[in-house]
């Protein structure tokens, strides 16, 4: 059976961008046709300044979102990357395995460490090294297929490249991921900034719809969305992003292709309002079964406990493996 790993990171509220570009595709399709695991990949989150108790919060209500989205644990395996010990055993093995190179070229490092110097932050070794990190999330399950959204394609690349080279350095011990894009909104942009990822960590909120935002300030913001200069709606991402964005927003929504939606809308002001009516009743049903499971934690607590002990009794196999083909002396 296929196997699927895929993970969100609790640093910030999560986005449609996130739910259009991967979460919903894993309650669609991937739970339903494969082994999947999910994760709330919390380690990933320390990479930068972040508040203890802040990170602990979005780690339980991203684990809320995830089910509130439609993630069945009769189905699937939900879990929190820091309650299974594998992934840091194996990120060692790898961090042997990849160079300082490789690492360095990686553009999300290229881009957080500018950010987190330019505002008066060091830069953390993790955030060089958590590329590796991720490839060990993968790797330590056997991974045959990772949905994500176009931003993670090269951590992706990396992945592979060191499964390969491990297989050929100590022999066959892990599969070569690869990784699943959805056909529309792989890549939503920032309503204030179309040319920009709408990512769940960027300081201002007024371009980014938040899974949890209520009707009217979905609305407030899609309305306020950033766009061209030009007065025809065409799906051009180059010379239009503004109204591509909102075109492949309305898509994603709706299942139907950007460009062809383009064709109905004579303003941009019609687009707008029809992208807001359907995001908000595309997030509703999600919202109102996050107020129901976010007033039992006990609940979640436990799937998240039992969902651990899952991909635990699936890593562990792969990463003693791992261990022995490296040439570590097994404990006994
Ligand atoms: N804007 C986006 N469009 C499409 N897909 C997206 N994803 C994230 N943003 C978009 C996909 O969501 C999944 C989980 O993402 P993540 O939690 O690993 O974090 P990220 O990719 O680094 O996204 P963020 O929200 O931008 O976080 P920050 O701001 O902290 O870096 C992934 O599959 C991702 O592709």
């Amino acid at each position: 059976m296929t196997r699927i790993f895929s993970g969100v990171k609790p640093t910030g509220h999560l986005t449609l961008g996130n739910y259009l570009g991967a979460v919903r595709r894993w309650v669609e399709v991937d739970q339903h046709r494969a082994d999947a695991l999910f994760s709330i990949v919390d380690l990933h989150a320390l990479t930068v300044e972040h508040d203890p108790a802040r990170v602990r919060r979005l780690s339980r209500q991203a684990a809320t979102l995830l089910l509130a989205a439609g993630l069945d644990p009769a189905l699937c395996t939900v879990f929190v990357q820091s309650h299974v010990d594998e992934h840091t055993r194996l990120s060692y093995l790898l961090e042997c395995t990849a160079t300082d190179g490789e690492l360095r070229r990686m553009i999300q490092y290229k881009e957080k460490s500018v950010r987190a110097l330019a505002s008066g932050e060091s830069v953390r070794f993790s955030l060089l090294s958590y590329p590796v990190l991720m490839a060990a999330d993968i790797l330590a399950y056997r991974t045959d297929e990772v949905p994500v959204g176009e931003d993670q394609t090269q951590h992706v690349e990396l992945t592979r490249d060191l499964a390969v080279r491990f297989n050929q350095r100590y022999g066959h011990t892990f599969s070569v991921p690869k990784a699943v894009r959805p056909p529309v909104a792989a890549r939503v942009m920032d309503l204030q900034d179309p040319t920009s990822k709408m990512g769940k960590s960027h300081e201002s909120a007024a371009g980014i719809v938040h899974l949890l935002d209520d009707a009217d300030v979905v609305r407030k913001k899609i309305m306020r969305a950033v766009t061209d200069s030009g007065q025809e709606v065409e799906y051009d991402r180059e010379g239009q992003p503004g109204v591509a964005n909102l075109l492949e927003i309305l898509a994603g929504c709706v299942a139907e292709d950007p460009a062809a939606l383009a064709g109905a809308y004579t303003s941009y002001g019609a687009l707008k309002r029809a992208t807001a009516e359907a995001v908000i009743e595309l997030l509703r049903p999600l919202r109102e079964r996050h107020t129901v499971l976010a007033s039992d934690p006990g609940h979640v607590d436990a799937v998240l406990k039992e969902g651990a002990e899952r991909a635990r009794g699936k890593a562990r196999p792969v990463v003693d493996a791992a261990y022995r083909a490296a040439g570590l002396l097994p404990a006994g």
